[in-house]
Order: structure tokens, then sequence, then C-alpha cells
């Protein structure tokens, strides 16, 4: 059953974007805060950089919101029933640091053909104008990949620092979440955000992404965890869901996982990065 309705989807067709759509409680989502913030706080420096990917695998607790049933049953309207976590990101943004993302198209650097696939944005805090929410180019989905710059700008959140030229940011649209709601994107929608301009965090935690069954990995090795159907292609190698809070073998499991994708983002790169 879709979670989704007739004009949700309707959105997502014609915008390449749906939002906002409520997934659970703001005292959930302080639960999930606190349990990020316990991560960084017991082991410093884990959630940074590379490590900002697939903290899923050492938390039983993100790992929950990654299998959410709301979640997937909104994901499954968009690329059907057999549905595979290729991976999660935290994308953290503390108050008074330079923290931005350039405009891209996630299917840009990603590495995941076809584009059978949708990024799940969830709101851990409220994401508003002043705090940088995503911003998004309503129907630059239609189009086909564009010509990406890479501009390494300090400050930017993404890998390559790649960035679309020539968007008109004042048409984009702000993607406002309260804490609990999500939103979902295409893989070419064009998309981007500004500073915090708040004096808290801004954190969202993003399935990146949820894949069909029949999309591989072209730019490198991508392991996967079984949402939801069954995986009649068995493209990825498939990996287990945590058990405990930060145990050693799942922390060496994210390590090698985070190595993995650093191969995919610089791809190609004139530079190596640390993240
Ligand atoms: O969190 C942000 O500001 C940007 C996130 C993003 O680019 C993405 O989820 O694809």
């Amino acid at each position: 059953m879709s979670y989704l309705s007739s004009n949700q989807l309707k959105q997502y067709e014609n915008e390449g974007f749906v939002s906002p759509i409520n997934i659970f409680s703001k005292e959930k989502a302080k639960e999930i805060r606190d349990e990020i913030e316990l991560i960084e706080k017991k082991i410093p420096g884990e959630l940074e950089k590379s490590g900002r990917y697939n903290a899923h695998l050492i938390s039983p607790l993100l790992d929950e919101v990654t299998h959410n049933s709301k979640i997937l049953d909104s994901v499954e309207s968009l690329i059907g029933k057999n549905i595979l976590v290729c991976g999660t990101t935290l994308f953290i943004k503390n108050p008074n640091e330079s923290g931005f993302v350039s405009y891209h198209q996630d299917a840009k650097y990603i590495g995941l053909e076809p584009h059978n696939w949708v990024t799940a944005w969830v709101a851990i805090t409220d994401s508003n104008e002043t705090n940088g929410c995503m911003r998004m180019w309503a129907g630059s989905h239609k189009d086909n990949l564009k010509k990406h710059d890479e501009k390494f700008n300090e400050g930017n959140l993404l890998t390559r620092g790649q960035t679309v030229k020539n968007v008109p940011k004042e048409k984009t649209t702000p993607l406002i979440l309260k804490a609990g709601q999500m939103s979902l994107h295409h893989p070419l929608v064009v998309h981007g955000s500004d500073l915090n301009r708040s004096n808290d965090r801004r954190i969202g935690f993003v399935i990146q992404s949820y894949i069909g069954t029949n999309v591989k990995q072209i730019l490198g090795k991508n392991s996967v965890q079984l949402a939801r159907g069954i995986d009649e292609f068995n493209y990825h190698e498939k990996i287990e869901r945590p058990i405990s809070f930060i145990n050693e073998n799942d922390l060496k499991l994210k390590k090698e996982e985070n190595d993995n994708l650093q191969e995919i983002f610089y791809k190609g790169s004139s530079r190596k990065g640390s993240y």
C-alpha cells in the first residue's frame, strides 16, 4: 500500500521531489539525535569526514529508521517492491560553521544505474531556511545529466564540490521539514543547501539511497541490505543489520564500506580527498 497520496505522487513526477512526509514524532527524532550525539561523544571523529557515511551500520536506532515501514511504503510506490538500502549519510551543519552543499545531481557521482532509485532525507532536527534546508530546482530531473564543475570550496559538504552552473536560486523550492518528517528526491533533480545561520545544529539522516534490485554500481563496489521484497538480480554483496550499539565488528564494516565509497566518489576526479 502506498503511503503517498496521488497528489504527492504527482509532485514527485512533475517536480522531482516530494515533501513533507510525516514519518515519526519529534520525541522519536530527539531520541535519534541523542543517539547520534552519544556516538560523537563516545568516539570523537567517528561521524566526521568519510565517517558520516553508513552510521546505520553501528546504530540500531538509525538502522530502524532505514527500515521504517512508512518510509519503505513511500519508496515502494516510486521504485517498486524490491528495495535495497545502498547506504546512508549524515548531513550535519553545526552553527557557526561554513557548511553548505553546492547545487548538484546525485546521479552524477554515485554510480548507480539505471536511475531506479530515490533518496530519503529524514529530518532529525527541524530543517528550514534559517538553518540551511535543502533547496530543489523543480522539474530539473526531466533533463539529462548536466555538466558539473569541481569546486573544492572550503565548507562544501560534497566530496568534490560538484556544482551545476546557472541554477536559478531565486526559483528553487526550500524543503521545510519538522523533526520526524522526510522528503524524497529523484536522482536527477538539481538541489543544494545554504549555510546554517541558526544557533542550533541542523541534522539530516539521509538514506542515499534506496535502490531497486535491478540497479548496478558501475563505479565500484557497494554492499547493500535487503529492505523489502526479493533480490532476483543479486548484483551486490549483502551485509547484516547491527544488533547492538557500536561494536567492534560493525565499526570495521563501516570503515570498509566507507573506504569503498571513497573510491567511487573520487573516480575520475583530479584530486583524492579526505572525505
Ligand atoms: O543536507 C543537505 O543540505 C544536502 C543533502 C543532499 O545533497 C542530498 O541528500 O542529496
